[in-house]
């Protein structure tokens, strides 16, 4: 399972998914937070999407394992039997737990389309953490096109923010600290996933159980510290209206692509192609719906497609450069 090939199709629709649901659920996430004076506790929301993915998850087992008895006897394997797999992904399962929190602060707090915006920084964050943890290399156009892609999303998905009134005390500051929190964690627990995922042949639906697992502590501790008092008198559900179930729902959805997508491709590729993927979906929608393209999202739109083209240029052969230079330096310690 770990190197089946897959066609660049189902990568393509991985990503577009991934990248609509991801933009569906800001938006959504937003109106949830502040639509309404009756809120429902945030942290019950991240505990239950972790549920749903973990069942999610077990689904896909079952699948690719061809039936329930060897969909066990795996569970056995590398859930009951393997504590020291469990520890190892109990730590992106706690990072993910912050940053999904993290989200619904910074989005009662800012406009989804500052979120989006400040949120880019993930990109760089991601690239970062790639060099430092996976032992990959970045040549200095891959650089410099990693910081224009971010350039270049945020022009594209750039909308004005919104005028309407909002129902809730907002804190500019409070969601700026939030997305910083977000976007380091993002980028840590991203290529830390990665990193564990493509370091041994374990199916990726195995790997987010074990995940999950965690995650559902993780989460659970996190709405009896923060929430415990309020819900014992209020209610796990309290102010679960469709609209928080579908947020919910399109958590776990969005999750689960993302670790399809980071399975078949990179972290630092997510993000270019999430950026192909928005710009594809919006130029759908303009011949689709009629939807008016704007000045920004041209010049946002020519940025990516130069940082992409930037990030796919073959690297210059330093190691040449280096083994004359160490030559040379011989020769010169020598005399
Ligand atoms: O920020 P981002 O992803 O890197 O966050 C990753 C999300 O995927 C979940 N995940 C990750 C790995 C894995 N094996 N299973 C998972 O469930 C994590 O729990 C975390 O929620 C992006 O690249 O921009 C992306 O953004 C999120 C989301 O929009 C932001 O985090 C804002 O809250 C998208 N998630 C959803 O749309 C639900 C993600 O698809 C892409």
């Amino acid at each position: 399972m770990a190197n089946e090939p897959v066609s660049t199709w189902f990568k393509l629709y991985c990503l577009t998914v991934m990248t609509l649901v991801a933009a569906t659920y800001t938006v959504s996430l937003r109106y949830t937070r502040t639509a309404s004076s009756v809120l429902y506790f945030s942290t019950t929301a991240v505990c239950i999407n972790e549920v749903i993915k973990l069942l999610l998850s077990l689904v896909m087992l079952v699948r690719e394992t061809g039936d329930v008895t060897r969909c066990k006897a795996s569970l056995v394997q590398h859930i009951f039997r393997s504590p020291r797999e469990l520890l190892k992904l109990s730590v992106p399962s706690l990072v993910y737990a912050i940053q999904n929190n993290m989200a619904f602060v910074a989005l009662s707090n800012l406009d989804a389309a500052v979120y989006q915006v400040t949120y880019q920084l993930k990109i760089p964050c991601t690239a970062l953490c790639t060099v430092l943890m996976l032992n990959r290399s970045l040549s200095r156009m891959q650089w410099f096109s990693v910081f224009l892609l971010c350039g270049g999303v945020t022009l594209v998905q750039w909308t004005p923010p919104e005028s309407t009134k909002v129902q809730v005390e907002q804190n500019p500051l409070l969601g700026f600290v939030a997305i910083a929190v977000a976007v380091v964690c993002s980028g840590f627990a991203g290529v830390y996933f990665e990193k564990v995922l493509k370091s041994a042949d374990t199916s990726l639906w195995v790997r987010n159980i074990q995940m999950y697992l965690s995650g559902i502590v993780v989460t659970f501790i996190g709405v009896i510290v923060t929430d415990g008092a309020e819900i014992m008198e209020k209610g796990f559900f309290y102010g679960y209206t469709p609209w928080v179930c579908m947020v919910v729902f399109l958590a776990s959805v969005g999750g689960m692509y993302t670790s399809v997508v980071v399975k078949y491709t990179d972290n630092i590729m997510k993000g270019f192609s999430a950026a192909a993927a928005i710009i594809l979906s919006t130029i759908a929608s303009v011949i689709l719906f009629g939807l008016q393209i704007t000045m920004t999202f041209v010049t946002g739109t020519t940025l990516v497609c130069i940082s992409i083209y930037m990030y796919g240029l073959p690297k210059q052969d330093t190691s040449k450069i280096t083994s004359t230079h160490k030559e040379e330096t011989q020769k010169l310690t020598s005399v």
